[in-house]
């Protein structure tokens, strides 16, 4: 990821007191993720456009946003993982208490970071940038992820079928995907159709990424009991659709963007095609 959105990131989480609760914010925002969502957001923006420095406080964001739903997700609560990109797990390292308030603590400060880049606005930016937060927030909430995710504890492998599958993916995961394209194009200025178009190639992104992460669930034998696309469709017609979304998403940004743009070349080897 670009040296200007590690320093940005960096920035918003230095110093900080309990320390414990700023080191264990820190721990998991560089533990080695592949920051996917900020580089859509910042692709597609520059790929339309926009300017880099306007759509940094939201690349941001949507990093922050995506690190607290994997504390919250690796919980006794939810998924009790010990480990994640091969370290322990938040909790593991800091205890429940302080890594439940370490991923409180990154949401808010996603919102924190959005608000300040739409107070520090010119009128004529303003409009694009509430746009923005407005999607991302949206996309997090009880309506996108958040919502995708208590679908997901609630599903089991023997109630799941195809309507609560989609559900849960286009919730959990694809909803962010689909966020960093649609709010990358809002702060370059496109809306109606256009977003609209960038939005359904983020959540096509988002699918094909899901479906791919539980094909190798299922490979690996994790999840079980859970509902799983792999499972329920079989790996054949999982492979398929991994392949009909990805070949979707490429079609709609080859379409939206620069054939030769940032985007189109992370959508390309984001789905391996
Ligand atoms: C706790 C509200 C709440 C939501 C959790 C993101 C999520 C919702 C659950 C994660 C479960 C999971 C592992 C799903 C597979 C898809 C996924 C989101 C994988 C992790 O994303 P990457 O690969 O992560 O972009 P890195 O490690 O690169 O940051």
């Amino acid at each position: 990821m670009s040296e200007n959105f590690e320093k940005a990131l960096a920035s918003r989480v230095a110093g900080g007191y309990p320390q414990p609760l700023f080191d264990a914010m820190r721990y998991s925002l560089f533990n080695g993720g592949k920051r996917l969502r900020p580089r859509l957001l910042l692709s597609a923006c520059a790929d339309l456009g926009g300017d880099e420095n306007e759509a940094m406080p939201f690349a941001c964001a949507m990093e922050m946003i995506h690190t607290y739903s994997l504390i919250h997700d690796d919980l006794p609560a939810m998924d009790n993982d010990d480990f994640r990109r091969g370290q322990p797990t938040c909790h593991k390292k800091f205890g429940e208490a302080v890594a439940i308030l370490a991923g409180d603590g990154l949401l808010n400060l996603a919102f924190e970071t959005m608000a300040e880049a739409c107070e520090n606005s010119s009128v004529e930016a303003a409009g694009r940038r509430f746009a923005a937060a407005g999607i991302i927030a949206k996309a997090a909430g009880a309506r996108g992820m958040v919502g995708g995710q208590a679908a997901d504890i609630d599903s089991d492998a023997a109630r799941a079928d195809g309507a609560v599958l989609t559900f849960i993916h286009e919730k959990k995961t694809a909803a962010l995907f689909s966020a960093a394209l649609a709010a990358g194009s809002a702060l370059a200025g496109a809306a109606g159709e256009k977003r609209a178009a960038m939005a359904e190639a983020g959540k096509c992104l988002g699918l094909a990424f899901q479906i791919k992460d539980d094909i190798c669930d299922a490979a690996a034998e994790k999840d079980a009991g859970k509902a799983s696309y792999a499972v329920f469709y079989g790996l054949e017609k999982a492979e398929e659709d991994y392949m009909r979304h990805s070949q979707e998403a490429i079609r709609l940004i080859a379409r939206e963007c620069p054939p030769d743009g940032a985007l189109h070349s992370l959508a390309v080897s984001m789905s391996g095609l």
